[in-house]
């Protein structure tokens, strides 16, 4: 009689295993709809101002592009955050933590996003000392020294901000760490696109956040199957006001 309960605890594991498997192909075959659009500046694009780089110039050169408003095709605005307020479910950790890259003196990527609560690692491959100095309202502050030697820094932001990071070596050195709790949430491409796929269907506010161009929400309906597309219009005399 023992065998046979060893063997009903076994079938009762694989049919608990077939359940779960279903359940998870239900789920992705649940389509949810897609996400997508611009994020575009009015007006004239400004000039793209160098700043001038004093420390360590045979790691950092001689000069950098400032990226606190990089515009590309179409006056797509590049580095701006598009996420989903509210949306249903917890987000995900990444597969690999996000990389906050100190290479070549400046940050990369310049906006990185990050799960609150999840690990990230700031990352030092130029060999020089940096100091990682993040500006933030929610999170404590961070003032790290990170010496050459010390290639990779777990770090971990508990609340969702947009977290600016500078660096007190390299004054021009300037990235934002945007930390959320939202599953759907992505940095725009370079023409100021973005594309958010497997929403859920529901109505919902998707908001943008850039440094310079501060922040706008629309409110966004998502059937299963469907594309909405959800543009946005910023304006630098919005922010000058
Ligand atoms: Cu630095």
């Amino acid at each position: 009689m023992r065998s046979v309960s060893i063997l009903n605890k076994r079938w009762i594991l694989v049919i608990v295993a077939v359940v779960a498997v279903t359940t998870a192909t239900t789920a992705a075959a649940g389509e949810g709809g897609v996400i997508t659009g611009k994020v575009i500046l009015s007006g004239d694009a400004p000039a793209v101002t160098a700043v001038e780089v004093t420390v360590d110039p045979d790691v950092c050169g001689t000069a950098k592009d400032a990226e606190d408003i990089v515009v590309g095709a179409g006056n797509g605005v590049r580095w701006a955050v598009v996420s989903l307020v509210g949306a249903p479910g917890t987000r995900a950790a990444a597969a690999e933590p996000p990389v906050f890259d100190q290479n070549g003196c400046r940050f990369a990527p310049h906006v990185v996003i990050v799960g609150a609560g999840e690990q990230m690692n700031v990352l030092n491959n130029d060999g020089v000392l940096h100091n990682v100095h993040s500006y933030s309202e929610v999170n404590p502050g961070m003032n790290v020294a990170q010496p050459g030697f010390r290639k990779s820094m777990p770090v971990t932001f508990e609340s969702p901000e947009a977290v600016g990071v500078r660096c007190d070596v390299h004054a021009w050195m300037s990235g934002w760490i945007y930390v959320t709790d939202s599953p759907y949430a992505m940095v725009t491409e370079a023409d100021g696109s973005f594309s958010l796929a497997g929403v859920p269907a529901g109505t919902y506010e998707l908001k943008v956040w850039h440094e310079t161009l501060g922040e706008q929400t629309q409110q966004i309906t998502v059937t299963d199957g469907g594309t909405v597309e959800a543009n946005f219009t910023l304006a630098l005399e919005t922010v000058a006001n």
